[in-house]
Parts: C-alpha cells; structure tokens; sequence
C-alpha cells in the first residue's frame, strides 16, 4: 500500500512562517470530496465530521456535523470543536480565524493541504489552535 505524505504549512499572520510536513498512516487517509474542505471533531480525523460544501463559512458556532445537533465551535475549549481539517481544493488556500466572521489569530492552509492535529499548532498570538477556531474562508492568507 502507498503511503500518503501530506504537506501542511501554517504561516504566523504575515511575519514569520512555519512549514510543517506529516505523514499520516495509510489506514488514516482522510475522505472529503474534491473541491471542499472537511473538519473534524477529532485529531487524525476522527469523531464528527463536517464537509463545507467548499464554501467559506463566516460563524463556526453556526454549523453543525453532519446528522448532530453538535456545533463546530461551542465555546472555547470544548472537545467537540474541530481538531483536524483537509483542504481539498487545488486551486485555494484556506485561512482559519479565532473569531468569527474572519478575524483575529489565524492559519492558513496551502491547497489541497490539510492539519492532522491542531494541537501541534500554536496561533501567532502565543495562543492553541486546538478546540477554539470559529471561522475559514478560502482565498485567503490571514488578511483578516
Ligand atoms: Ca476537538
């Protein structure tokens, strides 16, 4: 079985930039529909998932995971909020914001990239990825 090496770059705001690349286990390939983005609830895309439909999403607290009452972003801190992601558009990066409505701290994604494990990731403001995001847009390089 190939075994499936994925690149993921996060760049700190516009600063200073971190490349960070992760191979994942070939048991682990994630699915996501070409084009779209998809989130998980989990590290290593497990537990709940969402597929964007390959729309930016301004209000993370506004979705759900497919066939849950569950948001993507309850409150900070929450186990439930995304913890993994893969961009599947070849085309566009995609930025992922604290705030809603595409602000404050924020990674972006290269395209076709993904983030395994958003617990490895530490925002350019000294502050964890994990379990706190709340909106992406696609197009974007953390313009804010
Ligand atoms: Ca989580």
């Amino acid at each position: 079985m190939r075994k499936l090496i994925s690149k993921v770059l996060i760049v700190a705001a516009a600063v200073s930039g971190l490349a960070v690349t992760a191979a994942l286990p070939a048991s682990a390939a994630p699915t996501c529909p070409a084009g779209h983005s998809c989130f998980w609830s989990g590290a290593n895309y497990t537990g709940y998932k969402w597929d964007d439909g390959g729309h930016s999403t301004p209000n993370w607290g506004a979705v759900h995971y497919t066939g849950t009452n569950i948001p993507l972003w309850g409150g900070d801190g929450l186990e439930t909020n995304v913890s993994s992601m893969i961009n599947r558009d070849v085309d566009s990066y995609v930025s992922i914001y604290y705030n809603s409505g595409y602000h404050g701290p924020c990674a972006f994604v290269v395209p076709n990239g993904n983030v395994p494990d958003f617990r490895r990731v530490t925002l350019p403001d000294g502050t964890p990825m994990n379990d706190r995001m709340n909106s992406h847009r696609y197009n974007d390089h953390c313009s804010g």
